[in-house]
């Protein structure tokens, strides 16, 4: 784990500040942006070190909106852990402790702009509406994802540690080419990706081309203190923001378990990158409280203290906190939540169990847009090998 502890501060707090409401003086932040501490306690304003002031203003509405998508995307994420270990998945990579970093990020995309996500951004596909049913389709194996990434603005996942961060550059640089920046309504693109790949050759190759063609790119790491065993000491000596400045852009590192600062921070960085000024990478300081994936035991590498303590930095904890304590909710409106993500679940579950197994041709499809004579003569070869079975015990 990282040798110190930003998220835990509650440094610029200024306790029981109605912040709904914000004014008052501009608290300036160390080493992260918070607007809402582990408390439930609202931060009016912050000032980053370059002088970037962040703060929101959320109608009590959108306040309970986005506790509900926080509390939606958990149990969402939790059956399907749940339909992994009952057999019904063949992997499942939960996003347990990131759904700030992951809702707070994906409410502040516009309709036009575009995600590049890695394998664990089930937060961010549930904001871009896509049908969370989606990825499970991937990880039971009987598709490749199912959304049209140019419909919902949300490429497909990627395995591969850090590559999207290339794939979103290059789709970046075709945006400032199509002339789309420079206005309200201009594009960004975000890439997502960890503080393990933080470490690929890959991204830091995405910092150079998109720092030297200053394309609208946010590169969002969540720095969720693992990269499956490794800890964040083996990937960085410094705190992983800083290495935009070597890039010759702004890093900025936010508290990813505060879904109100994940969300000015993101915010402000794509409206920089749709009016023409390049990059920003976020750091979004997090913790992953679950295993890597289904496959992975982390009690073999870190202590039950460790985890403990992170739980006690709850990133939806303290919006209910938040919420309760300036009466914005009450608590027939946490039990109708709870209710809702309880049902959809069990939706999730009841559809999960009726995906039909793919029929095993389709596997050809969609290799190349145009088709191809290699993959026709494949397609041919294995069904004259599943016809040999034709009428056999098998
Ligand atoms: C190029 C490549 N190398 C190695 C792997 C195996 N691998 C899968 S996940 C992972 C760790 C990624 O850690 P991080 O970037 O911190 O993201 P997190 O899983 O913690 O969200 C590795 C090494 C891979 N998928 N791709």
């Amino acid at each position: 784990m990282a040798k110190s502890d930003p998220a835990g501060t509650t440094r610029g707090r200024r306790a029981g500040t109605r912040s709904a409401r914000p004014g008052g003086k501009t608290p300036v932040t160390g080493d992260l942006v918070q607007l809402l501490t582990p408390d439930g306690d609202r931060i009016d304003q912050v000032t980053w070190h370059d002088g970037t002031e962040y703060r929101v203003d959320f109608t009590d509405e959108e306040y309970r909106s986005l506790y509900r998508d926080l509390v939606l995307v958990r149990k969402l994420d939790a059956e399907a852990t749940a339909l992994q270990r009952q057999g019904e998945l063949g992997i499942w990579a939960s996003l347990l402790g990131q759904e700030a970093a992951q809702v707070g990020s994906g409410r502040a995309l516009r309709t036009q702009d575009m995600a590049f996500p890695t394998y664990r951004e089930h937060g961010v596909l549930y904001c871009r509406g896509i049908d969370p049913i989606m990825p499970l389709g991937l990880f039971r194996g009987v598709d490749l994802g199912g959304w049209d990434p140019n419909e919902f603005k949300f490429n497909m996942y990627t395995i591969v540690i850090g590559a999207q961060t290339l794939h979103a550059t290059g789709y970046a640089m075709g945006v400032n080419m199509d002339g789309k920046t420079g206005t309200d309504d201009g594009e960004a693109v975000i890439a997502y990706f960890g503080d393990g790949a933080s470490a690929q050759g890959d991204v830091n190759e995405a910092f150079i081309w998109a720092s030297v063609f200053n394309a609208p790119m946010v590169f969002f790491c969540q720095n969720n203190q693992y990269a499956i065993s490794e800890p964040l000491e083996r990937q960085t000596r410094i705190p992983l923001y800083q290495r935009a400045a070597g890039f010759g852009f702004p890093g900025v590192r936010v508290d990813g378990n505060d879904v109100l600062a994940t969300y000015a921070v993101t915010r402000a960085a794509l409206d920089n990158a749709r009016h023409g000024q390049g990059p920003t990478l976020i750091e979004a300081y997090t913790y992953r409280m679950g295993a890597h994936t289904t496959t992975d035991d982390p009690t073999r590498y870190r202590i039950a203290s460790e985890v403990e303590a992170w739980q006690a930095k709850d990133p939806i904890a303290r919006v209910r906190t938040f919420l309760t304590k300036q009466g914005i909710a009450d608590d027939a409106f946490l039990a109708e939540v709870d209710e809702q993500a309880k049902q959809e679940a069990l939706r999730l579950r009841e559809r999960v169990l009726e995906m039909p197994d793919p029929e095993p041709l389709t596997l050809f499809d969609n290799v190349f847009p145009n088709g191809s004579p290699e993959i026709d003569a494949q397609r041919e070869l294995t069904a004259r090998y599943m016809d040999s079975f034709e009428g056999s015990a098998l």
